[in-house]
């Protein structure tokens, strides 16, 4: 993508709306704008970034045999009526009414309609375990919607729901959308705790909280500081080993971890003193055990081997996709900008022309983007007719990982600069040798 064709709306000036890194830097960076208070559009670079983590989040939940589906924003207010939910959720609820007027809402969380689309089409035990899950939006009509998309009215979730036949299968359900986040947020460069949590209006008594460690995040966390030492790494996991799902969830769940709503203090006591943590998190998803909370008044049953029918057991399961484009970036930034992990970054790599209209620079860049693309990876390449200091300033509020720079000085010796945005470490290359280190770094070929 040649920048002089882009839509990159970078802001100079810090918005003084902002009050936290992410908020600001998403702002200055041109990757969203605000229409409403807690409402966003998603312009072209933070696009970019939000599609990644849907991507990254689809392969894993395939991964763990879960099934996508696609469920419409604005339901109607009868199913919410099934659950008595329709009047127990309160003002947080988008109530609208249409020409017939008819109740509808904007769905808040899908519970309700999953079950419907469950007790319409499934019927027996031989068709469970089912996992159904969406990428779809969602709208809470918080009181305070602040910090940018971390606390949004409308914003992004990823949401599944699991069908079993009973409390064991369904807790290996759960168990398995455990390790599969885990996974999907070690992809995203994060370190996210499973947390013991409380469960709200979503009901059940087997929670967890996902938390990424921040400053910023708005929930306080009591944990044992060996839990940020856990990670899955590239080890296999075979999702329909009961045992050994639930082996990685309690090394992963049995150091000290929770936030104020569980915190324990007698049992954080016993912690060593010196792992003893207080800090803050943003939770970044959530995952839910409830039974037969909705498919007992909702009527969603299976026949069961001997023919009797009973509800099924169901867990939801959800990633705020949306607000992890803000936790990465609290995560990772620096004073000059937003530094992104390569699994979620917006294009792989910056190319910078520090002397537009040279004959060798301008054809060089060329045959580095032209090279690239060639191996699936698309370049950012600024182009534009502007001084180098500026470049390297865009460059690095955007927070590309790696950049190339092109100019007369180098080339005069035949090499270009790789420079890691993250270590500042830059080194001298041919052309081709920059571009095989960028295909080797991020594994195309
Ligand atoms: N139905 C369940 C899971 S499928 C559910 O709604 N869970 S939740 O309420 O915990 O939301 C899931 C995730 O969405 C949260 O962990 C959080 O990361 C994200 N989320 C919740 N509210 C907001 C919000 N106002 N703005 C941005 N993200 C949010």
């Amino acid at each position: 993508m040649r920048l002089s064709r882009y839509f990159l709306p970078v802001l100079k000036e810090t918005p003084a709306e902002a009050q936290i890194a992410s908020h600001r830097l998403m702002l200055r960076a041109g990757m969203i704008r605000q229409q409403a208070a807690g409402i966003y559009s998603w312009l072209p670079l933070g696009l970019r970034v939000l599609r990644r983590i849907e991507q990254v989040v689809h392969e894993e939940q395939a991964r763990a045999g879960h099934i996508p589906v696609l469920m419409p924003t604005l339901q109607p207010a009868d199913l919410w009526r099934e659950s008595a939910r329709y009047d127990d959720y309160g003002q947080e609820m988008l109530r609208i009414r249409d020409r017939h007027e008819r109740d509808l809402l904007y769905g808040p969380t899908n519970e309700e309609m999953i079950t419907d689309i469950f007790r319409a089409h499934v019927g027996s035990y031989r068709d469970l375990p089912l996992t159904l899950y969406q990428i779809q939006w969602k709208f809470r009509d918080e009181i305070r919607p602040r910090f940018g998309v971390m606390r949004g009215r409308e914003f992004l979730m990823k949401d599944g729901y699991t069908f079993d036949i009973d409390r064991e299968a369904a807790l290996h359900a759960y168990n398995r959308h455990m390790v599969s986040y885990l996974r999907t947020y070690e992809r995203l460069g994060l370190t996210a705790i499973p947390m013991r949590a409380d469960s709200g209006p979503i009901g059940g008594d087997d929670t967890h909280e996902f938390l990424v460690l921040a400053q910023t995040g708005e929930s306080e966390v009591f944990y044992d500081d060996r839990v940020t030492a856990l990670k899955l790494g590239s080890r296999d996991i075979d999702y329909d080993d009961r045992a050994g799902v639930a082996d990685v969830c309690r090394e992963f769940t049995s150091l000290y971890a929770r936030t104020d709503e569980t915190h324990d203090p007698a049992a954080f006591e016993a912690v060593p003193e010196a792992q003893r943590k207080v800090g803050r998190g943003i939770e970044v998803g959530q995952i839910f055990y409830f039974g037969t909370k909705y498919s007992e008044p909702m009527g969603a049953t299976v026949a069961t081997p001997d023919g009797t029918r009973v509800p099924v057991h169901m867990g939801s399961h959800g990633i705020g996709v949306s607000r992890l484009v803000g936790a990465i970036i609290e995560a990772s930034h620096d004073d000059r900008g937003i530094v992104w992990p390569e699994g979620v970054t917006p294009f792989p790599v910056g190319v910078v022309n520090v002397k537009q209209g040279d004959i060798a620079a301008d054809s060089t860049c060329a045959g580095i983007c032209n090279a690239l693309a060639a191996r699936g990876l698309e370049p950012l390449y600024d182009d534009r007719d502007e001084r180098a200091g500026a470049k390297f300033a865009t460059m690095d509020l955007i927070g590309l990982p790696w950049r190339i720079t092109v100019g007369p000085r180098g080339l005069a010796t035949g090499k270009v600069e790789l420079s890691c945005r993250r270590t500042g470490h830059a080194e001298d290359l041919t052309p081709e040798a920059a571009v095989a280190r960028v295909v080797q770094i991020f594994g195309h070929g």
